[in-house]
């Protein structure tokens, strides 16, 4: 691409379409596509990262890899997250994750590369960092991979074994439109957090979601927010806010069905038809099989609402058409089966399941397209190969995996082993942001023999990385892009080129495949742009196939964004399901709702009883720790980023407070500590401590403070203490519980004081260590 005139081209993130000036070398400006009604600022963050000193522009590897080779770390080989850095050529760095990989995989089989390599990386149907580390795995004989997501793993499993499938659950969520007709109630947990609209996996051709939740309202749907925190919902909603205790959502649910079954407003006919163990569920609900009736007074001390507002919020919901929705962040928690399998109970014996408008919401609002029409064509993307060894973790479970090889572990029922996974190849993905206890992760991670990873900048992963392969960003690729259930695609211009030594995803696995035999069969012969245009038509023929025309990739590359033409639409299953119970079962044993599952009774496993309950978290206000640690700390999703994706940018940079993350704690907790806004402040319990910069503000509910993830893990201070504020070093790394084995990052105790003297500067947002 050689230098040119400035001239503007379209291009796409996971937070919607831009067009970016260039002069065919760099990145002259970024602006948003002016036809996205609801922009977010996320993406303009990013030009000011693609030169930043943190951006890796050669390979590394460790030094105590490239002069002791491959083993775990320690002595003479150094320590991960400690070492220097040499820099060296793309021959070296390739030869040695080839031998690496061929070395691994001839002593210890194919399970022991460990490619789950979880994490967003960037849009493009091509360029798709996940798909094109599993298809050159895959062609090297297989590797171990992870099971679900940080995102949802509990929901997942829970709904599989009782609602029929995750994808039942999403094709049967409510739309913010038929909520409007209806004028239906949404009871949201955990809320409808604006800033989370921002983002969509795979991108957005157009914002819509607070658009079309306000104009819900306009037709006069009716919210309810229980969250801690006040901003979790959009003001012109007029939402109630009920500021409940993190962890207490079932007690919540339980109170509200209680109050519905004893005022005889449940659908029973529903119940009976179209559910199973209904009557064993309504005898721990009115406390004939446990003696605790669930009454809005029993519920009140545990959520820390007053049970005349869960009376209230019963009585709004008789005879109206009712959403209820669960966040993500619910089952992020321990015992996060619970909060769906019980918010779907409660949807089926409100009434409003299987109706428009109404029923079981799946994290509405969590992500863009919750809440909005799922559009139903799949465009083309690169082909990941056929999984040859079945080697699996829940991905959640790395650090598990890394410390306890050959242990067993549960998951859905079944019981399996821990691969001995010798390398780690980690592409598009950030553990270091994503996982939790990461002290505990830090000293896992010392037991492979090779980590490799493809990274944009020095940031914690590839500080912890003992071959670091710079690889160019989203706007330095050609690609396109369409979002997760997105009815768009949208064209992906290169609008800089890579620094020098930087290189895409792919051509660095083509050199690796080279060097191991494999290139043809990884590369298929295409290069990166006849790839492009190879699954670009593939699109375009499953659109013509519709009946439709696509415009050819050139007049994409003009136009940016079109609409994607879209099946007939199907009946939900949950629809379906109340039409006709018999005709249209949902894929559990019963075909039901299953209220009360033999399947997870039978596993008996420790926290999953058969039916949804309140289940105390281990960490919560309620809990015996609260006396050490008396604040309950949610780490939710940042507004100023996707993860930790570009915090170097300048969007990110801006909200920084003393140079640091801010935590959010309430103005009667503050004045407790002596902590002012804006003060440097510890944030610590047991597991580790972290900096970050205060913010006090009634927003949030006095004893709950709240820590975005994504600031880049620094841990440069005395005693690995965080000097920049990741809430992981706080998060304990344990399953929501033996069954879905989902991260439980939300159920957290810490205590915040003031940081006294000098706070130590950040230095994640330098270069590389190198070795003198
Ligand atoms: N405490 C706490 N922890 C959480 C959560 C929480 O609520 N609380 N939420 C969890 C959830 S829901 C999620 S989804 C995870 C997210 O966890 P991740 O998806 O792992 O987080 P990202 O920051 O998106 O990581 C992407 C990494 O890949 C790099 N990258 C981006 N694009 C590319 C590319 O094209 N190629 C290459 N080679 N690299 C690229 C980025 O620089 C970044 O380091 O975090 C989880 N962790
Ligand atoms: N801007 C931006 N948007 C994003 C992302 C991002 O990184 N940045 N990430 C995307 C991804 S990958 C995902 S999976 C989704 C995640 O979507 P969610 O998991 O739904 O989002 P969170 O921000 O973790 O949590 C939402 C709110 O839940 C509240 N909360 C926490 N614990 C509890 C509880 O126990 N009970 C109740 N009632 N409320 C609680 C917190 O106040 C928090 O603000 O967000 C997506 N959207
Ligand atoms: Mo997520």
């Amino acid at each position: 691409m050689p230098s040119s005139a400035p001239h503007e081209v379209p291009t796409a993130g996971h937070f919607g379409t831009y067009l970016a000036e260039t002069d065919g070398t760099r990145v002259l400006g970024l602006r948003p596509d002016p036809a996205d009604p609801e922009p977010s600022p996320i993406g303009l963050g990013v030009p000011s990262s693609l030169t930043a000193p943190s951006r890796l522009t050669a390979p590394y590897v460790r030094r105590g890899y490239l002069e002791h080779g491959p083993g775990p770390a320690g002595g003479k080989r150094g320590v991960r997250g400690r070492d220097t850095y040499v820099r060296v050529d793309w021959d070296t760095a390739v030869s040695l994750t080839a031998d690496a990989l061929r070395d691994t995989i001839d002593v210890h089989g194919n399970a022991a590369v460990f490619g789950g390599s979880y994490g967003w990386g960037s849009a493009g149907r091509f360029h798709h960092p996940q798909s094109q580390i599993h298809r050159f795995l895959n062609l090297l004989g297989g590797y171990t991979r992870s099971v679900e997501s940080y995102s949802s793993a509990a929901m997942q499993v829970i709904l599989r074994r009782v609602g029929g499938g995750y994808a039942a659950g999403l094709a049967s969520n409510p739309i913010w439109r038929e909520i409007g007709e209806q004028r239906s109630l949404v009871v949201a947990f955990g809320g409808l957090p604006g800033r989370n609209t921002q983002v969509n996996g795979g991108g957005i051709g157009r914002h819509t979601n607070l658009r079309d939740q306000r104009r819900a309202r306009e037709q006069g749907a009716e919210f309810v927010s229980i969250s801690p925190l006040r901003t979790d919902i959009d003001d012109a909603l007029d939402a109630t806010r009920l500021p409940a205790r993190p962890g207490t959502d079932v007690a919540i649910m339980l109170a509200l069905a209680h109050e519905l079954v004893v005022a005889g407003a449940h659908d029973v006919d529903f119940l009976q038809r179209c559910t199973v163990g209904w009557n064993r569920f309504e005898d721990y609900l009115l406390g004939r099989s446990d003696g605790i009736p669930k009454t809005p007074a029993w519920a009140a001390p545990i959520s820390g609402l007053p049970a005349g507002d869960i009376g209230d919020l019963a009585r709004r919901m008789r005879g109206r058409r009712t959403v209820i929705t669960t966040s993500y962040s619910l089952q992020r928690a321990d015992h996060g089966e619970q909060a769906p399998w019980m918010a779907l109970t409660l949807a089926a014996i409100s009434g409003s399941l299987g109706r428009p408008g109404g029923g079981f919401g799946a994290a509405l609002g969590a992500l863009h397209q919750l809440g909005l029409e799922q559009s139903r064509f799949h465009p083309a993307a690169l082909p990941q190969g056929l999984r040859r060894i079945d080697s699996f973790i829940p991905v959640a479970r790395i650090a598990d995996m890394l410390l306890h090889p050959g242990e067993q572990f549960d998951y859905d029922g079944g019981r399996h082993t821990y691969p001995d996974a010798r390398l780690l190849y980690w592409v598009g993905g950030n553990p270091f942001h994503h996982h939790q206890d990461l002290n505990r992760l830090v000293r896992a991670w010392q037991r492979p023999d090779t980590v490799v990873v493809h990274e944009h900048f020095a940031n914690a992963l590839a500080r912890h990385a003992d071959i670091v392969l710079p690889a160019a960003t989203w706007l330095e690729r050609d690609d396109f892009a369409a979002g997760a259930a997105d009815p768009y695609v949208s064209a992906m211009v290169r609008a800089a080129q890579p620094p020098p030594g930087v290189r895409t995803d792919h051509t660095i696995l083509a050199a690796v495949a080279d060097k191991l035999g494999i290139a043809d069969e990884f590369t298929e012969g295409r290069s990166e742009q006849e790839w492009v245009e190879h699954l670009y038509e593939q699109t375009r023929d499953r659109a013509a196939r519709l009946g439709a025309t696509l415009p050819t990739l050139d007049e994409l590359r003009r136009v940016g964004t079109v609409a994607l033409p879209q099946p007939p639409r199907t009946v939900a299953p949950y629809t379906a399901l109340r039409a006709d119970p018999a005709a249209n079962p949902i894929a559990t044993p019963s075909g039901r709702i299953e209220i009360f599952s033999d399947t997870i009774a039978g596993f008996g496993l420790p926290g999953c009883p058969g039916h949804p309950t309140w289940l105390e978290p281990k960490e919560w206000l309620g809990a015996p720790a609260a006396v050490t640690y008396p604040l309950h700390l949610v780490s939710g999703q940042p507004e100023r980023r996707l993860h930790s994706q570009f915090d170097n940018g300048s969007h990110s940079s801006a909200g920084k407070v003393a140079g640091r993350e801010p935590v959010l704690l309430n103005p009667v907790d503050a004045a407790a500590r002596g902590i002012v806004d804006g003060a440097v402040v510890r944030i610590h319990n047991a597991r580790g401590a972290c900096l970050a910069g205060a913010v006090v503000s009634d927003a949030i509910r006095p004893g709950v403070a709240r820590l975005s993830t994504g600031a880049w893990y620094d841990p440069s201070g005395p005693d690995g203490l965080d000097v920049h504020g990741n809430p992981n070093v706080l998060t304990g790394d344990r399953g929501t519980s033996p069954l879905a084995q989902g991260p439980s990052a939300h159920s957290c105790l810490v205590d915040i004081e003031r940081f006294e003297g000098e706070p130590p500067r950040v230095t994640v947002f330098d270069p590389l260590p190198t070795a003198p």
